[in-house]
């Protein structure tokens, strides 16, 4: 593909070694996790003290592709080990390695206060730190111990090698942070096992070949352990052993000796199906042996798995995979740089000391054939500058030139147009322009593709059937584009483009589609007109409606964390429904003028909470407005939200009442709109515009917030200021303390009537009781439809937490919650009623109590009564954290 204008087609071959070019990096240590090799390195500082090694600290990159690099930051520094190693200096070879979620870090320092070394361990929950030195000692010390590697077996087994001239190993324990089983030396004056010897000493005694770094690994079923060998200059070998104990059999040269440097300290990895042998050099403008930088070659082992001899090259490897230009990217991720530095912490890094003349270049990013518009930077600065963009070389002409400004010290996004664009997998140079020293601090970039617009049918066909929606793409759409699923009511056109507005989606820059409804039965109707299934089960339309969000996110850069719904009246009850079916895809949801009713009333939320508003007319009889206030308890129960609710109210246009979201979950927002009957749009709104009202609710959320997934249903009876009696409770008639559910559909509540309903499963029942003690209460929850079975029916002391487990058997029913006491005179107060879905393992486990010696919260004999301690047999424990269990306590 070419790089938009068609002039572009030098072909220009670069240098690609040494890989890392903001700074010297010796003693590369590759790791593959995941589908990211990172790559620990040691640091030569750019001046060298006492004409040897200067090494403070230890430094991280990482890579996806193999030829754009990203700093990291410098996790480790000697004085992450200031309690026994020297300070300053001496931070030589390392490796690091994951074990279940913990990074372990093993580096090579000068113990304090003498002239030898030893190896130590940092740790971290991830790559990039924090790491902490946990034992604040060295694992092992003493006279050529460096340079450690580390390697867990198969059999869970971790093993540390170490040493210059010597070698040893040593097992460590199962935390990574000890040893055990003591250190063995390995012996390395062995022709067979090390190859020739280099020589003799003085007193005749043979000299090893192998020198130092040595990199152990094994592969099917044989261990490797590659070196520097020769004495120095040092070039690569390797040798195998069946057994991690030896005997190790030399198998030859690797690498001859390194450019510039008279250490060459590597190892090689397997990564993407490639193998790569890294190894470092004095190749980077100003290096030398003090001075080293890390390199890569690609290389095929033999059939017979043993290593050819790799040549060292200039151009280094070819890249795996393309780097996405819309997609944030670091400014650091670096392909080749000069001038610039890299720094920061596992909180952020950016690119710094930049002056002009310098370039930071970014190879093989693809920005495919429609091509990029503009692009934003994330910059702060104390001066002024200028960021250009350039394709091919650091000397073609400019695409963009991002001018950058004072910012206070504060990080900003600048945008920019591209003239021309760019199309195509490109090089990309950011080189910059300015006077002075340091012009500004390089965060990160994007690029906006072009986004062509659109007013327009489109026909997709959806399981054999041919379908269709309205598209409206505005000009003001950029790269990751929101899209708002619009769905018109009953009778209602695609081309009706409503709810929500095109005007709104000019002004905020969104996509909004407008799906075409089928002809269905309406009951209301006694006929077929166009709408929407909105049973809140799997069906036809609920499909068309994926199918959409994947045609347009096919031909446009939509965000997929930010996909909405609405809808007006039939629309709007489809917009509950899909709460249910498509909680996976919208991130929230509005309704205007529709909610659940008649056949659409059941199943009505899903599991996943969701942000919904609704805007409801209080003219509104056809969907009626009178029945809203049990639509509104439903919904603020499953949300676990706040039933008391904030009230905002402007005399002649609106109430709004905010019901505050509960723990882990969203808020439901209710507009009720003064004289508005059964319409489609308000002006009333605070914003003047429902579509825009919508709107802004919608941009407040994406599909990755985090959420409490367990299902709920959490009335808060006892709320300050919330009367259950105007919300489908009975409270304290006769001898009902409580009751909620069990209600018919009738003509006049078009089938909204307060409902608790349940799929299958385990759930829990909880609550809290106080009055009299010694009284007895009676539980019962009874299903209303089915077979009418009673999901709890026990007899409960009054007094403290209750805890029930139960399993609904049922696919789906709705139940009765009834609460009795024994006498009309008994005074009990009932608080935290809660009914929680409870996983199959949760709910089935059976283990210990207290396995880990800490009391449980409370514990229940089997049919719920609350007991002092577990009882021998099978108790219901509930934890600190609320979560229920069923432990067997032993004799
Ligand atoms: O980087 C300091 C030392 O140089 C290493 O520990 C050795 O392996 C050699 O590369």
């Amino acid at each position: 593909m070419s790089c938009g204008a068609a002039w572009m087609t030098v072909v220009v071959m670069w240098a690609q070694n040494p890989i890392i070019c903001d700074r010297y990096t010796a003693d590369p240590a590759p790791y593959v996790h995941g589908d990211t090799l990172y790559l620990f390195v040691d640091h030569d500082e750019d001046v060298t003290e006492n004409g040897y090694f200067t090494m403070k600290d230890w430094l991280l990159y990482s890579t996806v592709d193999m030829v754009n690099w990203t700093y990291r930051g410098t996790p480790l520094t000697s004085a992450t080990f200031s309690s026994w190693a020297k300070q300053d200096n001496d931070c030589w070879a390392s490796q690091c390695i994951e074990r279940n979620g913990k990074w372990y870090w093993y580096v090579t320092a000068t113990i304090k206060g003498e002239a030898y070394p030893g190896i130590g361990v940092a740790v971290a929950n991830s790559p990039a730190g924090p790491y902490k030195d946990p034992i604040r000692k060295p694992l092992v010390k003493g006279w050529f111990k460096i340079d450690p590697t580390v390697m867990i077996d198969d059999d869970g087994q971790a093993y540390l090698f170490y040493g210059n001239n010597m070698l040893w190993y040593t097992k460590l324990t199962k935390t990574m942070t000890a040893i055990t089983g003591g250190e063995k030396e390995v012996t390395t004056k062995s022709e067979s096992a090390f190859g020739p010897y280099k020589g003799y000493d003085d007193n005749n005694n043979p000299k090893t070949n192998f020198e130092e770094a040595s990199w152990i690994y094994k592969k099917n079923g044989k261990y490797y352990l590659e070196y520097a060998a020769g004495g120095v200059p040092e070039h690569w070998a390797y040798s195998t052993a069946d057994n991690i104990k030896g005997p190790w059999t030399y198998q030859g040269k690797v690498m001859g000796e390194a450019d510039g440097s008279f250490t060459i300290h590597g190892g090689s990895v397997e990564y993407k199906g490639h193998h790569y042998m890294f190894y470092h050099n004095g190749k980077l403008p100003g290096g030398g042996g003090y001075k080293r930088s890390t390199c890569v070659e690609e290389f095929t082992p033999n059939e017979d798995g043993s290593i050819p001899f790799i040549s060292f090259t200039s151009e280094g490897v070819a890249p795996l995979q393309t780097l996405n230009p819309y997609e944030r990217q670091e400014a650091e991720t670096i392909n080749q740089c000069s001038g610039v530095k890299c720094e920061g912490d596992y909180n952020g890094c950016y690119v710094t000391n930049i002056s002009s003349g310098d370039y930071v270049k970014v190879r093989n990013v693809d920005f495919g054939s429609k091509g990029a518009a503009s692009i934003k930077v994330r910059v702060r600065s104390a001066g002024k500058g200028t960021l250009l963009v350039r394709v091919g070389s650091k000397s073609s002409a400019a695409r963009a030139r991002v001018p950058i400004v004072a910012t206070d010290g504060e990080w900003v996004d600048v945008e920019c147009a591209l003239a021309p664009t760019i199309k195509g997998v490109c090089d990309i140079f950011f080189t910059f322009s300015g006077t002075g020293q340091s012009l500004f601090d390089f965060d990160s970039w994007q690029f906006a593709e072009k986004v062509e617009p659109a007013d327009k049918s489109v026909s997709i066909n959806v399981n054999g059937e041919e379908r269709s929606y309205w598209l409206y793409v505005p000009q003001s759409c950029k790269s990751s584009v929101p899209l708002v699923v619009s769905l018109h009511g009953a009778s209602g056109h695609m081309t009706d483009k409503s709810p929500m507005g095109t005007d709104i989606a000019d002004k905020e820059g969104f996509i909004v589609v407008y799906p075409q409804g089928k002809e269905i039965f309406f009951p209301v109707f006694g006929g077929t007109v166009t709408g929407w299934d909105a049973s809140g089960e799997e069906n036809a339309d609920v499909d068309f409606i994926r199918a959409i969000v994947e045609d347009v996110a096919t031909n446009y850069p939509i965000d997929r964390n930010r996909i909405y719904c609405c809808g007006f009246s039939n629309g709007g009850m489809m917009t509950y429904a899909l709460t249910n079916t498509c909680n996976n895809l919208f991130a929230s949801y509005a309704s205007i003028s529709g909610f659940p009713l008649n056949e659409f009333h059941l199943h009505h939320t899903g599991v996943r909470p969701v942000p919904f508003l609704h805007i409801h007319g209080k003219s509104d009889d056809f969907v009626k407005y009178s029945l809203m206030p049990t639509i509104v308890d439903e919904m603020v129960a499953r949300l676990g939200a706040n039933p008391v609710p904030e009230k905002t109210s402007v005399a002649g246009k609106y109430d709004k009442s905010v019901y505050e979201a509960g723990e882990g979950s969203f808020p439901y927002i209710y507009y009720e709109m003064d004289g508005m009957g059964h319409l489609a749009f308000s002006a009333n709104t605070p914003e003047g515009n429902s579509s825009q009202t919508m709107w802004n609710f919608f941009n407040q959320y994406t599909f990755d917030a985090p959420r409490d997934e367990t299902f709920r249903w959490m009335p808060r009876i006892e709320t300050d200021g919330y009367e259950p009696k105007k919300h489908g409770w009975t409270v304290n008639s006769s001898t009902t303390l409580l009751r909620f559910g069990g209600d018919q559909n009738t003509s006049s509540n078009q089938n909204v009537y307060h409902s608790l309903q349940l799929t299958k499963g385990y759930y829990r029942l909880c609550f809290h009781s106080e009055g009299e003690a010694g009284k007895l209460m009676m539980l019962k929850l009874q299903l209303v439809t089915g077979k009418k079975t009673f999901l709890l029916n026990k007899s409960v002391p009054v007094g403290g937490d209750a805890s029930f487990l139960f399993h609904m058997n049922e696919d789906w029913g709705e139940c009765k919650l009834t609460l009795t006491r024994t006498s009309t005179s008994d005074v009990i107060n009932i608080s935290q009623l809660a009914l929680y879905a409870v996983s199959d393992e949760e709910a089935t486990a059976i283990e210990q109590p207290s396995a880990n010696g800490s009391a449980p919260a409370a514990v229940y004999s089997l049919s719920g009564v609350q007991l002092p301690t577990p009882q021998q047999g099978i108790n219901i424990v509930r934890d600190e954290q609320g979560a229920v269990k069923k432990v067997r306590k032993k004799r």
